[in-house]
């Protein structure tokens, strides 16, 4: 079989399920147009965090536990109330893709999609191609659930500065608690059909010589095992996840938001996108706001006025906004911002023909993982891979990895006026070293194990233009000061995965909201009191 059938064959059987009732069902309800209205007034506002992602999260919470009135704005849609429902990976439905018609998922994007703000974004640069959440909850809503603490020598390498001990023995503690990170019992591991595909993982690792590693996660393990049991709605178990979970998955949501939104303090304003953002003379920032219906269409125009602001827009997000606003309103903006940008060496790959004479990776696949190679202290090639689930509806007895490498050169991110755009300078040598790595990975599972490097899923068996983990550009210490204020501004916070200097060494949520946790506790103790 040829990639070509490989995609064909998988997507007749993906799409007899898409024919089946239903599965358009949850199509955007049909908006009304009203024309842009110009601003008439200024709002105020005592602080707003734009985005809603992992930093803006913390930050909600943390300001309003203070006492102070937050308004948070996210340019997605509230999921939860918006009466919508995620859909599954074969059965693709609105909230699949942010306003496009096709979806957009690392491969097999045979579905065609009605134009919907979905929860699941891709950013398309000419080397790399790098995937985002949108929504209340940012990232969390599409997100694997890796719960993963970095190393503490490559944090410490990382981040020079940073006091590791109180990281290691409080912020990162407090994360993990706060994020509800919990790791499934090896009992129901062992014996769960949906973890086939781990299972061979591990064997397969293990003959070949690697370590591999259990890894947390925030979805509850303890809803899986129900869903197991049939006690409750299947989500995990019945192929959600990159376009957003319906049950089990502890996204921010149900965590960091829904405490900040308990103190009464937190006001939520969805489906709100920043356009820019001025600097007035005062000091105060004006934010350009448009409120868009579920097409995309500006359906009001506001302007906000806040005298403290938090960017967590998101690594692209923050960096998008503050260099357009440089070059449209003049904000100042440091000449570090884009700088030491990277993809936390992200480069998936995966084999072909896995087990294929005794079984294969399994018919039904959880889509949560559990497991990684950690193949980190490797002089010659070091590298964590996650054990990818591939939740296709069928035994395509192949393996997914999304490994996690070091990076030996970091990209740099830029606005480009004319195409009002962010330009990226990324190209095939940032990954030489990772598909080196990619390359003696599979060559070590293939002669351990059998199977073959997946042509079928990737060309040349590679993804290296996928990114899920864009990181830096507004990094912590160099374009801001050591608690996250942005160069030359007193109340201008960046908290997101911006401030990581493009490079964690494992899939970083964890990280960035530990980071978000230290700059806010130091935030509020000399700017809030
Ligand atoms: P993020 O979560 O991206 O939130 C930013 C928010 O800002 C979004 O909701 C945006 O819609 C919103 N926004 C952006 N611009 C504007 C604007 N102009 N106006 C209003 N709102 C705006 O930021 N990481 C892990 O650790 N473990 C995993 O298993 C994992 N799996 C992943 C799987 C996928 C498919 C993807 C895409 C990512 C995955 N990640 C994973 C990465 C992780 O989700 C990501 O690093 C964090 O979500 C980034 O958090 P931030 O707070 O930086």
């Amino acid at each position: 079989m040829n990639r070509k059938e490989f995609i064909q064959t998988s997507g007749l059987g993906l799409a007899a399920l898409l024919l089946a009732p239903g599965a358009f069902a949850a199509q955007a309800p049909a908006s009304r147009r009203q024309p842009a209205r110009r601003p008439v007034d200024i709002t105020d506002k005592e602080v707003v965090v734009i985005g809603s992602g992992y930093g803006g999260s913390v930050a909600a919470l943390r300001l309003c536990e203070q006492g102070v009135p937050v308004t948070l704005l996210e340019m997605g849609l509230d999921w939860a109330k918006s009466g919508e429902k995620f859909s599954t990976m074969i059965s693709p439905g609105p909230s699949a893709a942010w306003l496009k018609t096709r979806t957009i998922a690392p491969f097999f994007n045979v579905f065609p999609l009605k134009k919907f703000t979905g929860a699941l974004d891709r950013l398309d640069f000419e080397h790399i191609k790098i995937w985002l959440g949108r929504g209340v909850g940012g990232g969390s809503l599409v997100n694997g659930g890796m719960a993963v603490t970095p190393r503490p020598d490559y944090f410490r390498e990382i981040f020079p500065d940073l006091d590791a001990d109180k990281f290691y023995g409080h912020y990162f503690p407090l994360a993990n608690r706060e994020l509800g990170a919990n790791t499934a019992s090896e009992d129901f591991l062992d014996s769960c059909e949906f973890y086939k595909f781990n299972r061979v993982g591990e064997a397969e690792a293990v003959k070949a010589g690697f370590r591999t590693v259990r890894v947390p996660n925030v979805y509850d393990f303890g809803y899986m095992e129900k869903e197991y049991r049939n006690e409750v709605p299947r989500s995990a178990l019945a192929g959600e996840v990159i376009y957003g979970n319906n049950h089990g998955k502890l996204s921010l949501d149900k965590t960091y938001l829904k405490k900040a939104a308990a103190t009464g303090r937190l006001e939520i304003l969805a489906q709100h996108r920043v356009n820019h953002i001025r600097q007035q003379p005062d000091k105060s920032y004006l934010l350009d706001v448009s409120v868009i219906d579920t097409q995309g269409e500006e359906v009001a125009h506001k302007t906000i006025r806040t005298p403290k602001l938090v960017l967590a827009a998101g690594t692209m997000g923050s960096l998008e906004l503050l260099l357009k606003s440089r070059s449209l309103t003049g904000l100042p903006v440091d000449a570090q911002v884009g700088q030491q940008w990277g993809n936390n060496g992200n480069f998936m790959t995966g084999r072909n023909f896995v087990q294929a004479f005794s079984g294969g990776t399994g018919y039904r696949q959880s889509t949560i993982p559990v497991g990684g190679i950690d193949n980190w202290t490797d002089p010659e090639h070091p590298f964590f891979t996650e054990i990818a689930p591939l939740p296709m509806g069928m035994n395509v007895a192949t393996s997914l990895y999304l490994m996690v490498n070091r990076l030996k050169k970091h990209g740099q991110v830029a606005y480009d006026a004319p195409r009002r755009g962010l330009r990226l300078d990324w190209d095939a040598s940032h990954t030489a070293h990772m598909r080196a790595n990619a390359k003696y990975f599979l060559k070590t599972m293939n002669k351990a194990n059998g199977g073959t490097r997946a042509h079928l899923l990737f060309h040349n068996g590679f993804g290296a233009d996928i990114c899920y983990h864009p990181l830096g550009g507004i990094v912590l210490g160099k374009a801001t000061d050591k608690i996250g204020r942005l160069n030359g501004h007193q109340h201008l916070y960046v908290l997101d995965g911006s401030l990581i200097p493009g490079t964690i060494g494992v899939n970083p949520f964890v990280t960035i909201t530990a980071i978000a946790e230290y700059c806010l506790e130091h935030i509020i103790r000399e700017d809030f009191s």
